[in-house]
Formats: C-alpha cells, sequence, structure tokens
C-alpha cells in the first residue's frame, strides 16, 4: 500500500527510506484504514506558502496552514510544515459518506490515489464553515467516470451530480482541470451534496474535486447563474469531457460561462483551440457527422445546413459576433447562435476568429437530449478567448 509518488520520491531520494517506507503507511491508510501516519514521511513535503491560511503540499494538494495541535484534531492529513515550522500544512479530505467541514476539502474516490471500480452512489455533503458563504467552487483536478454513451451521448452509466444549490447540469467522461461554481444561497440553510453515482461495466474511475468556499463579498465569487467563470484577459473554455480524440459531447447541458471584463477592455475574441491530433480540426464540432467535413451553422433559421433547423438543436451562444478582421462598421449582420463543425460568425468551410462588444463577456451553452443519426461523433468544443483593449478612448 505505498502511495505512487512516494515511490518516485523513494527513487530520488533515498533507497534506505523506501525501503522502511514500504513497512510504514501513506495517507491512504491514513484516510482509509485509519492510520496514523509515520513521521518519517514528513520531511519528504516541501512545502510552500501561498498567503495566510493556506499551503501547498509537494504533492499538488491546497491544504490549510494550522497550528501543530490542530490539524488531527479537525480530522486532517497532516502533510508537512509551514508558516516557518510553526504549523502544519493540513489537508482535508473526504470520501463516500463524508461530511466536509472545511474550506479546501478533497472529494476523492474510496482508495484514491487507485482507482475505484464498484457500482453505487458516493456522496459528500458541504457545511458551510461560515453562514456568509455563497458560492462553491469545485475544481475537477481529476475527474475520469464512465463516458456517455455513444449513440445520443447521454450519461446513462456515470454522473457527477451535485444538489442542494443553483442548478448544476449533470457530467460524466473526462474533464480533468475544468471547474464549476455552485450557488449555494444565503445562510445556512440546506447543504450541497456533491455526488458520483457508478453503474454498469467496469470502469476504472478516478476523481479528486477541490471544493472552496466562497464568502460573499468575496473579489473571487462568481456573477450569479455562471457555471464557469474566468479571469484574466486570455484563456480557454471548453466544454465537460471534451477531447478531440475521443471526446463525446455530452447532451442535456444548458449552462453560461462567464469572462470576467477585465479593466479597460471593451471587446473579446473567440478562435478554436488548435487540434494537434486530427487532420481536419475537431475542437469546435458542436452538430453534423464531425466524421465529415461540417462547416459553420449560424442563427436557426436553417443557414449552411440543408437541415431546416440550423442551429436548433445544440448551440453556442454569443452576443452579437461578428468575423474579427470585419470592421464592426460592416454592414454584415452579425450572428448569436453558432454551430456545426467549424468555428466562424459566417457561413463556410474555414476556421476564423470571431469577436464581439457585448458586455459581460458570455457564452451560454445548450445541447439537447439526442445525438444520431444527425450528430456524429461531435466532440464539443474548445475555444481561446483574449479580450481586446478599448480603442482611441473610445469605451463603446
Ligand atoms: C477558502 O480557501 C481559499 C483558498 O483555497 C480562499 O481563497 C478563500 O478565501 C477561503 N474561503 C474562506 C471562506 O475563508
Ligand atoms: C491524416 O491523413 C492521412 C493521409 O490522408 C491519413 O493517413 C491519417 O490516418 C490521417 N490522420 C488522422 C488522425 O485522421
Ligand atoms: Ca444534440
Amino acid at each position: 500500500m505505498l502511495l505512487k509518488y512516494f515511490f518516485g520520491l523513494c527513487v530520488v531520494f533515498s533507497v534506505g527510506f523506501c525501503e522502511n517506507s514500504r513497512k510504514s503507511t501513506s495517507w491512504k491508510d491514513f484516510l482509509f484504514g485509519g492510520f496514523k501516519r509515520d513521521s518519517r514521511f514528513l520531511p519528504l513535503f516541501t512545502v510552500v506558502q501561498i498567503g495566510p491560511g493556506n499551503c501547498v503540499a509537494s504533492s499538488g494538494e491546497v491544504g490549510n496552514c494550522l497550528p501543530n495541535s490542530d490539524c488531527a484534531l479537525r480530522g486532517g492529513i497532516p502533510s508537512g510544515p509551514c508558516a516557518g515550522g510553526f504549523g502544519l500544512c493540513c489537508i482535508f479530505m473526504q470520501t463516500c459518506g463524508g461530511i466536509i467541514r472545511e474550506n479546501t476539502t478533497y472529494f476523492v474516490n474510496p482508495n484514491h490515489p487507485d482507482v475505484y471500480d464498484s457500482a453505487g452512489s458516493c456522496q459528500v455533503t458541504v457545511q458551510k464553515i461560515h453562514p456568509d458563504i455563497c458560492q462553491l467552487r469545485l475544481d475537477f483536478d481529476m475527474l475520469s467516470i464512465a463516458p456517455p454513451e455513444n449513440i445520443n451521448h447521454i450519461c446513462n452509466q456515470d454522473q457527477l451530480l451535485v444538489s442542494g444549490g443553483s442548478p448544476v447540469p449533470s457530467i460524466c467522461g473526462t474533464s480533468n482541470g475544468d471547474h464549476m461554481y455552485v450557488d449555494a444561497g444565503l445562510g445556512l440553510s440546506n447543504p450541497i451534496m456533491i455526488s458520483i453515482i457508478t453503474s454498469g461495466t467496469s470502469f476504472p474511475r478516478i476523481w479528486r474535486i477541490r471544493v472552496t468556499q466562497i464568502h460573499c463579498g468575496s473579489i473571487s465569487r462568481a456573477p450569479q447563474g455562471c457555471l464557469q467563470y474566468h479571469t484574466g484577459i486570455n484563456g480557454k473554455v471548453k466544454s465537460f469531457n471534451y477531447n478531440v480524440v475521443s471526446g463525446r459531447q455530452l447532451s442535456n447541458q444548458d449552462y453560461s460561462i462567464c469572462m470576467r471584463t477585465e479593466k479597460n477592455f471593451c471587446s473579446i475574441q473567440y478562435s478554436a483551440c488548435a487540434d494537434l491530433e486530427n487532420n481536419r480540426s475537431r475542437a469546435f464540432t458542436i452538430s453534423g457527422n464531425s466524421n465529415n467535413v461540417i462547416g459553420t451553422m449560424v442563427g436557426v433559421g436553417g443557414q449552411g445546413s440543408s437541415s431546416t433547423n440550423a442551429c436548433g438543436n445544440d448551440w453556442l451562444l454569443f452576443g452579437c459576433v461578428k468575423v474579427a478582421s470585419r470592421p464592426q462598421s460592416s454592414s454584415i449582420a452579425c450572428e448569436d447562435r453558432i454551430c456545426g463543425g467549424t468555428f466562424n460568425a459566417e457561413v463556410g468551410l474555414s476556421s476564423m476568429p470571431v469577436s464581439t462588444n457585448i458586455r459581460p463577456f458570455r457564452i451560454y451553452f445548450h445541447a439537447d437530449s439526442s445525438e444520431a443519426p444527425i450528430d456524429i461523433d461531435n466532440r464539443g468544443f474548445c475555444l481561446d478567448y483574449v479580450q481586446q483593449p478599448c480603442t482611441n478612448g473610445l469605451f463603446n
């Protein structure tokens, strides 16, 4: 029962140490076996301070820097010194049946970091650490559960569900590095439950979800209703379970992705991410049979499609986007919905950056409940965005 990264470190640092540690235990035993960790492990962790209260262990987890005696009392896993040796970097983890009572607690699969392959419902309850918590942020450091079925891309085997807060789409498949905000309401009303339901055939599931509690007055708070919130003048947005080789765009999605308007920025430009795996990019494949060349579809009137209903089923909604290289004064009409298999604001076969001046900067994603036979092998979307400065003192 030796933790994988201890193994890695052993190889680097000391064979003698490894021989000892093989007889001892890891935090996995600590968490799942109720075993107290050998203090000989502590020097292995390099602990980096990231501001008052938080610390990061070299294993990558974010912990809370606490007085030495508090960590074990509060059910945490001591993971090296912090605050110049005056505190312990204390990592909080919970798995099935657990109650989250500390900020920055990880919800992990049973046996983490090994995989979990059983059917059932694994749920944690999140209690607010303070009545003045308005939101939770879930960071999927790792999330890999069974993918949706391949006809209509419905999550019918595994699902991640969040209940008790604002509505959250249920997702499945692999979404490492993605995040979600959940509005948690005011006061200490209903707790929020995060569940992973698993069923069907064998699958090597693994998850490690960081749950951060956000104060109502915090600058990190996302605008209400934004499932995803991005700050900074550039970044990447993508659909859940996105992967250009084998991802399947999830059905039954309805949410918005919000970008904070940075100071002195007036417009935003979006372009399809690079796809280094396919000859023809699948970075934006929302509708149509992606095994064929599918152009851009826009609006709902049937433009760019032999179907009478271009972006009526699955679409991204922007406010008034135009091809970025066209002057905003150009007489070409702007578009709101884009779908199809090529990212552009005009019907065609080449992918082009698009831009909009509408603020706040938001993208709405809708996917209905069916795919085949019209929509096949759609991977979803990945877009790079970059905000554009206000020009000529004209804050339009
Ligand atoms: C929870 O921790 C995060 C850092 O992980 C911090 O930014 C946030 O302010 C903390 N929330 C509360 C309510 O203390
Ligand atoms: C790309 O095109 C080449 C030549 O047509 C083909 O052999 C190869 O399999 C294609 N690769 C992919 C990932 O489709
Ligand atoms: Ca669909």
